[in-house]
């Protein structure tokens, strides 16, 4: 049996970062109840992320393996758009 010594076999997964993008619209408080149930945030954290949002234009609610950044962004797209707002989400990769 040959054990070869191999460096760097394998790599750490590709990270997502799922965005918030703020807009004139959307109440905050749907925001905030967005990040704690999607997100898995405390009030106070989820608070904090919004008034971010609305400050800077947008804001990182988490980072996820590729194919659950994408169902973040899915579920939060389909309620905001069952309850009528034009909240936007995206995921990007991470560096
Ligand atoms: N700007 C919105 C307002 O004033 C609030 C808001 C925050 C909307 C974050 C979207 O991702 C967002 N009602």
């Amino acid at each position: 049996m040959v054990l070869e010594r191999r460096t760097q076999r394998i790599r750490p997964p590709q990270m997502y970062q799922v965005v918030l993008l703020n807009d004139d619209y959307t109440p905050m408080e749907f925001v905030v109840v967005v990040i704690q149930e999607f997100f898995n945030k405390d009030r106070e954290t989820a608070t904090q992320i919004m008034l971010k949002i609305h400050l800077d234009g947008k804001g990182i609610c988490g980072v996820y393996t590729r194919d659950v950044a994408a169902t973040k962004v899915d579920q939060v797209i389909e309620a905001a758009h069952k309850a009528g707002h034009p909240l936007q989400c995206v995921s990007e990769p991470v560096e």
